[in-house]
């Protein structure tokens, strides 16, 4: 019995010294000390000892399966050790490689502006109000004081789906609803898409345009031109001229437009001024008792001025391009620049 245990522990031993993986160890592990294991079998036959035998021959399996178990346990761990080094170096990743490209884009160059426009009117405590593109005569026209024989009215400048219903030519009439919703004192900016019959290097049938109102007591003209040149001075430069000069507008009584200094040149004159060293930027005036009248507005005791810009045109003027169907071709080798 006791020689069949050496030669056993000799045999496992021997076994472990040259084993190559963790499944051949845990197979050993099994086959020598499994409950079914060749120690397990030899245990079985203690009883056939004399009495005097068995503790001895019992302490010896066991000090053999306490050498067996601490040599397997040991190997087992350095296998584990092993495959996880394993794991890490193939799993390691240079934080020094440059990191992939991911091209990102960015708003349209109209969108920009636009943004741009809103947010200053909103730092001077405008409201932004939005209303519908297709509109009717009453609001495009009628309500804004356009006579029934005017050149924007032709079927050859605006774009009517009936009689009485077209795609709007300004954003006044948003201005018109708000109005006729609300009482002053009121500062209210409609920015969005206009639509016009024309097109060449400088029209598109459609357009943006910014159109703004304060109606309030006592609004006057020096209102206009305040809130106007802080405008055209945070859009533009600080310290850039800016000039009034009287027009007409059949829903402005005075009207104006209203010019910067040439930001190409600083007014020597260059291409994009055509020579004269100004841009003229937008249209304004103070708004027409007939337009009060319409929204039911009492013209004896309120008064307020009203403006309107042309998004394309400023970004024209702003980025020096000549062809503003460059804004609609979305040619990224375009639109990448702003
Ligand atoms: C321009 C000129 C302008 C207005 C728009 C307006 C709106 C209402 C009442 C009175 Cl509801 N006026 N808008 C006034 C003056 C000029 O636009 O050159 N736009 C591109």
């Amino acid at each position: 019995m006791r020689d069949r245990l050496l030669q056993l522990e000799k045999a496992a031993l021997s076994e472990i010294s040259s084993i190559k993986n963790k499944e051949a160890v845990i197979e050993l592990k099994n086959r020598y000390l499994g409950r079914k294991g060749e120690l397990a079998s030899l245990t079985k036959e203690l009883g056939k000892l004399s009495h005097e035998e068995r503790p001895v021959v019992g302490d010896l399996i066991n000090s053999i399966r306490g050498r067996i178990e601490e040599r397997v346990n040991s190997l087992l761990t350095a296998f584990a050790q092993d495959e996880r080094e394993q794991r890490l170096k193939a799993e390691r990743v240079d934080v020094t490689l440059p990191g992939r490209y991911l091209p990102l884009g960015n708003s349209h160059p109209i969108t920009q502006i636009m943004d741009e426009v809103v947010s200053i009117f909103l730092g001077m405590g405008f409201k932004v109000a939005e209303g519908p593109e297709v509109e009717t005569d009453y609001y495009n026209f009628e309500a804004l004081n356009i006579p029934k024989d005017h050149p924007a009215r032709d079927m050859q400048d605006t774009f009517y789906i009936s009689d009485d219903v077209l795609l709007r030519t300004h954003t006044s009439p948003v201005q018109i609803r708000v109005m006729q919703g609300k009482k002053p004192p009121l500062r209210v900016i409609a920015p969005g898409k206009v639509y016009r019959r024309d097109s060449d290097i400088t029209h598109t049938p459609m357009f943006h345009q910014v159109e703004g109102f304060m109606v309030d007591e006592s609004i006057t003209f020096g209102d206009l031109k305040g809130v106007l040149t802080a405008f055209l001075h945070s859009l533009f430069r600080e310290d850039i001229a800016i000039r009034f000069r009287p027009s007409f507008f059949p829903f402005t009584e005075p009207s104006v437009e209203v010019d910067i200094q040439c930001v190409m040149c600083n007014g020597k004159g260059c291409r994009v001024c055509k020579g004269s060293g100004w841009l003229e930027i937008l249209g304004a005036g103070m708004i027409h008792p007939m337009v009060f009248k319409a929204v039911d507005y009492d013209s004896e005791r309120y008064t307020g001025f009203a403006f309107g810009l042309g998004i394309e045109r400023i970004a024209m003027l702003k980025y020096g391009i000549d062809d503003i169907r460059m804004f609609f071709e979305n040619d990224v080798r375009f639109l990448r620049q702003f």
